[in-house]
């Protein structure tokens, strides 16, 4: 174990310092044990240790998949030194051919057993177990080369699946202290870092840390929770990329002017907002051409439509009409006011579209009755319903799920108001204060002279507040 610590040191597989993870949290350490396939005796000493941890553990499996990337390389020397029948994870599923998502021969009802390299909150060994699961395959342990011990092992223990680590994160650094390799003060910072990010925290403090990951963990991360839908994921994932969570709400009556809008800040956004019905000239050409915008700059299309009838109403409302807003809109919203069953109508027909529903939790209206207990009521709803319900339009986050999307009107760089009872906040107090994740800005940018320069104003300082809010100090 001392060689072990010491040979992914010196490889820089280990390393300490000051890191920006990928949740945008400062670490002390960052772990990059992809560097290992370029050590060839290291990769297979990782190899043969992580087989020995299987043998010693008494472990019993039929096949062996490693967690892609990393791990791929370590599972094939295992199964080959061994003679154990290996498969293959894919990211994606082919797009030609069979389609298949597991390469290999799958046995239904046998056991696999999964390799990773490193393991902090588990959720890397928890979709490749899902992925195998659903092929038919039983998967009852995995094996890692270094837990980080950050709340991997309980979580995974509560989805039936042991873990069986070669080495922990903690083990390391005190072998690297003796070996006069780590200062003592470095290993310090770094337990007490191990400490303050365990994902699963004990019940004492669960809910204060689960406030303050809601808050700290960037949208990159929280697109790789497990429970995170994948329509909010690909939306996370943009909004990293384009560092921008600013929804314009391109309240116009022109489709020349939507489509102008949709061309010229489609850079700049996440989320273009309409309200298709105060179009009036709307046609689907129209539509389609704001589609292949959409794909072209990459942001999302909301139709705020605020459903609010029974779900039979409303999947008819959805889907058919003159609009079918289904076939175009990524995400739409619903009021819950007539209880669950506007969710199980726009679900029957959004869900196999693979689109997603936020709820009016608030609103940002003088008087709004969308308070107190029927907030409470909405954010329920959306828990019972987090297969179609991707999170809240609201004043503030609602839910201290980092699963959930949070998305605030009624924002302006002053505050103040309109003259028929909408009333706003800053870019600033929204993402920064109230912890929602993404303005949505309508005539502040619209009644501007340059729309694209008001927009990145706007765009610049929502992420700015983000990332502040996060912990990560940098400019945009
Ligand atoms: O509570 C709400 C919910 C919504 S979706 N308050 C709102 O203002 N909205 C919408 O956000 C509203 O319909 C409009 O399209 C946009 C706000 O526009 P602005 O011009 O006031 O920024």
């Amino acid at each position: 174990m001392d060689q072990l610590a010491s040979e992914l040191h010196r490889v820089e597989a280990l390393r300490f310092g000051e890191f920006v993870l990928k949740s945008g949290l400062v670490s002390p350490v960052y772990v990059d044990l992809r560097v290992i396939v370029s050590h060839p005796a290291l990769l297979n000493k990782v190899a043969h240790l992580l087989f020995q941890t299987t043998k010693d553990a008494g472990i019993k499996y039929d096949s062996v998949c490693g967690v892609p990337y990393t791990a791929l390389p370590l599972a094939t020397i295992i199964c080959s030194a061994n003679q154990i029948p290996m498969l293959i994870r894919r990211k994606e599923a082919k797009e030609h051919g069979t389609k298949r998502i597991v390469e290999g021969i799958i046995k239904s009802g046998e056991t696999c057993l999964i390799i990773e390299d490193v393991v902090t909150t588990g959720s890397s060994v928890l979709e490749t177990a899902e992925v195998l699961q659903k092929e038919g395959l039983k998967v009852t342990d995995a094996i890692v080369l270094l837990d980080r011990e950050q709340g991997g092992r309980a979580m995974l223990e509560k989805k039936g699946i042991r873990l069986h680590s070669v080495c922990t994160l903690t083990k390391v650094l005190k072998i690297l202290e003796q070996q006069k390799k780590v200062a003592s003060v470095m290993v310090t910072k770094v337990e007490k870092f191990i400490q303050e990010n365990d994902s699963q925290p004990s019940e004492q403090n669960g809910a204060s840390s689960v406030k303050r990951m809601c808050k700290e963990m960037s949208f990159g991360a929280r697109a790789e929770l497990p429970g995170t839908h994948s329509l909010t994921a690909r939306l996370f994932r943009l909004m990293e990329k384009k560092q921008s969570n600013l929804c314009l709400s391109a309240d116009v009556t022109k489709s020349t002017e939507l489509l102008g809008l949709a061309a010229a800040l489609g850079p700049s956004i996440c989320v273009l907002k309409t309200h298709i019905d105060i179009l009036d000239d709307f046609t689907l050409e129209v539509i389609k051409e704001l589609r292949e915008l959409a794909d072209q700059h990459e942001f999302l299309i909301f139709e705020d439509r605020k459903f609010a009838d029974i779900g039979n109403t409303v999947k008819h409302q959805y889907e058919g009409g003159i609009f079918k807003i289904a076939s175009w809109s990524d995400i739409v919203n619903a009021h819950v006011v007539p209880g669950p069953g506007v969710i199980q109508g726009l679900k029957a027909v959004g869900q196999p579209l693979q689109r997603g529903c936020l709820l009016v939790g608030e609103m940002s209206s003088e008087g709004s009755l969308a308070t107190g207990e029927y907030t409470k009521a909405a954010a329920k709803m959306a828990e019972e319903h987090s297969d179609f319900v991707l999170g809240f339009i609201s004043g503030s986050r609602i839910v201290e799920k980092p699963e959930f999307l949070h998305m605030t009107p009624g924002v302006q760089m002053q505050a103040g108001g309109d003259s028929l009872g909408q009333k706003y906040l800053s870019p600033q107090e929204v993402i920064g204060k109230k912890g929602s994740d993404v303005i949505i800005v309508g005539r502040g940018i619209l009644s501007a002279p340059s729309h694209l320069e008001e927009a990145e104003t706007y765009r610049k300082a929502a992420w700015e507040s983000y990332l502040q809010r996060i912990g990560v100090n940098a400019q945009v």
